[in-house]
């Protein structure tokens, strides 16, 4: 198998991403800024199908109105010269002062009011490039101590601007849906909506909530300590997996945005089988950050091994699932026995309350010694990903 990848892999890439100039809370930036036409280009040299951006990736805040149509152009034509496309855009509700204590929920109702306008002028230049998911990281929807924000009022104003923006979305007609993307901490102490969970339950609560779905990002849940995949496969199951962020994080630290296959590489392994093997047909968006320690070579050498590490992850789950080993020991663990519904076909409750066999005579430590023979399914598993087999 070849691992270049082409437009069919979905690829994307933020522009922010191998943008990045590696500045850091204790360091100064390490590269030049790079001209987003120049990243397109790069881009789609590379494989990549898609490039997203927050507004003011584009467009530097405080651009003039021609400024501002200036940019827009450039980029335009970058992407036309390429062929690449827009899948996703997103706000950049963090970078300016004035949200330092967030946008829709800053306790400040002039930022929050600003903050829904700015969106949605973003939400225009979305619609117009032909994006269909408009991405929500509330970075600074969040708090460093307890008075300073009632959080159940501040879920409210949360609500209440997703709930404009959907109106908004839905009355200009825009083939546009929103993924919010959660995130634990940093640069808040705590954020809203910290994980996948806490962001599925509350778009329930929206007045239409078949509008929002999630953006989860590898590295986010794993600096809670969860399980990736397990919190990918909720989404899915809810029919929320709108989009998502790939990177790579070593465990419960600062958001370190590795290369994706960098950090938890088994992690990474479960997660590509996961979206391989559920039909997931969204972008596969790589939200990176080339360490600073890199020059521009470094940086498209980091962004072709986000490509090659998911393609070579695909190989390896596809060769996993293929083996007739692997399904021999999926069915050892009794794989196809959690498949099958826990009452019979046409059983009511009634007929498993009257079951003596489920309860009064169920031999309960016979149960109990059967294995599950979990470890030679996971070795398996192991020597596929080592190239140990086929
Ligand atoms: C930051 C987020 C951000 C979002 C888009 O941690 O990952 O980059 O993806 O605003
Ligand atoms: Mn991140
Ligand atoms: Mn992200």
């Amino acid at each position: 198998m070849s691992y270049q990848p082409t437009p069919d892999d979905k690829f994307s890439f933020g522009l922010w991403t191998v943008g990045w100039q590696g500045r850091d809370p204790f360091g100064d930036a390490t590269r030049a800024a790079i001209d987003p036409a120049e990243s397109v280009r790069r881009l789609a040299d590379l494989g990549a199908y898609g490039v997203t951006f927050h507004d003011d990736d584009l467009i530097p805040f405080g651009s003039s109105d021609t400024e501002r149509e200036a940019h827009i152009k450039r980029f335009r034509e970058a992407l036309d010269a390429t062929g690449l496309i827009v899948p996703m855009a997103t706000t950049n509700l963090f970078t300016h002062p004035v949200f330092k204590d967030g946008g829709f929920t800053s306790n400040d109702r002039d930022v929050r009011r600003y903050a829904l306008r700015k969106t949605i002028r973003n939400i225009d230049l979305a619609a117009e490039l032909g994006a269909r998911t408009y991405v929500a990281w509330g970075g600074r929807e969040g708090a460093e101590s307890g008075a300073a924000k009632d959080v159940r009022v501040a879920l409210d104003r949360l609500k209440e601007a997703f709930d404009v923006l959907g109106e908004y979305v839905t009355e200009k007609g825009y083939d546009l849906r929103f993924a919010l993307e959660p995130k634990p901490n940093e640069p808040r102490g705590d954020i809203l909506l910290p994980t996948v969970g806490h962001a599925l339950a509350f778009i329930e609560r929206l007045e239409r909530p078949e509008l929002y779905g999630v953006n989860p990002e590898v590295g986010h849940e794993q600096m809670a300590g969860l399980n990736f995949a397990h919190g990918i496969a909720q989404a899915l199951w809810a029919g929320k997996l709108f989009h998502i962020d790939l990177n790579g994080q070593s465990g419960i630290k600062y958001d370190q945005d590795l290369r994706f296959g960098a950090g938890d590489l088994r992690s990474a392994f479960w997660l590509v089988d996961l979206l391989e093997t559920a039909g997931y047909d969204g972008p596969r968006h790589f939200d990176f950050k080339p360490p600073r320690t890199e020059d521009y070579d470094g940086v498209w050498e980091s962004a072709a091994g986000c490509m090659r590490n998911y393609l070579l992850l695909k190989e390896r789950a596809a060769a996993f699932r293929a083996d007739p080993e692997v399904q021999e020991a999926l069915r050892a663990s009794r794989l196809d026995e959690l498949a099958r519904p826990t009452l019979g076909e046409g059983e009511t409750l009634a007929g498993l309350l009257a079951d003596r066999n489920a309860f009064e005579s169920f031999d309960v430590d016979a149960a109990a010694q059967r294995g599950m023979a979990f470890e030679r399914l996971d070795q398996l598993a192991m020597d596929h990903l080592l190239g140990a087999r086929g």
